[in-house]
């Protein structure tokens, strides 16, 4: 029983939350540690969304609004974490939800399909192939969705697959809080912050935006400015983290 007065409640909260979600299998084992690795990097960030994140997350949504075919995917570590704002991101959005994993099964796949849509989302399934040129799961997806997507948004991801969609002429915007991966550095745009901060942010710039704002955002799309502001937070913070 964790005590709701504990400093960081909300904290160890999430990780029993994630951890149970491990033993039903929507998580995988793997997945404890690419959270772990994410809580280092909200640290240095302070757990708060920087001024440089918002400004990625309203870029985000600016890109997703003028998407033709926009996905987003889904993996175990999000739809545990997020399957609400995933749902409330997609009607704010009209994007298509796709499950995606790096440890496939179908009954992963089915367990996380059925977690979003209990949470409002309406998803993008039925039969995947494997279309991407991977040589690892993540190639399996649907013609429809991901394959033909142009904007597709891509939350705790790897490298590898992020750099197959851009090379596939994809924009794709990761979620991801660390700024040093392979992921960030290859995607179109990242946005440096935690899912569950992010997620909501991006949903009411989509509800919120102009049109000439949209415009002005993607003019001004510069991700190493993003990436190198998200260090220079980081670094501040630990510089004076004794102070
Ligand atoms: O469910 P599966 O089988 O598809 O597996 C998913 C995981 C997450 C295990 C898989 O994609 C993986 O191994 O991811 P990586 O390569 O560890 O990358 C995850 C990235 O997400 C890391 O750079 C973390 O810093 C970051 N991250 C972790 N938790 C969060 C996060 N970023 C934003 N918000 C978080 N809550």
């Amino acid at each position: 029983m964790i005590p709701p007065d504990h400093p960081r409640y909300r904290s160890l909260v999430t990780r029993e939350h994630l951890a149970v979600c491990v033993k039903t299998g929507i998580v995988s084992p793997e997945g404890l540690t690419a959270h772990g690795r994410g809580e280092a990097f909200d640290y240095f960030l302070g757990e708060r969304t920087t001024e440089s994140a918002l400004l990625a997350e309203r870029t985000a949504a600016a890109l997703i609004l003028g998407a033709r075919n926009p996905v987003i995917s889904v993996n175990g570590n999000t739809a545990a974490l997020a399957a609400r704002e995933i749902a409330g991101l997609q009607k704010a959005s009209g994007a298509k939800v796709e499950v995606n994993l790096f440890h496939r099964t179908e009954e992963r796949v089915n367990q996380i399909e059925d977690l979003l849509r209990s949470a409002g989302a309406e998803v993008f399934s039925g039969p995947a192939e494997r279309l991407l040129p991977l040589s690892h799961d993540r190639a399996w997806c649907r013609r429809e969705g991901m394959f033909s997507a142009d904007v597709i948004l891509v939350p705790l991801e790897d490298g590898d697959r992020c750099e197959v969609l851009v090379n596939m002429g994809k924009t794709v915007i990761a979620l991801d809080l660390n700024p040093l991966s392979r992921t960030a550095r290859m995607a179109t745009l990242t946005v440096v912050d935690e899912l569950t901060r992010a997620l909501p942010n991006i949903t009411d710039a989509c509800r919120n935006l102009t049109g000439a704002e949209r415009m002005q955002l993607l003019a001004c799309l510069d991700n190493n400015y993003l990436l190198s502001e998200a260090i220079r937070e980081m670094t501040m913070r630990l510089a004076h983290a004794l102070d």
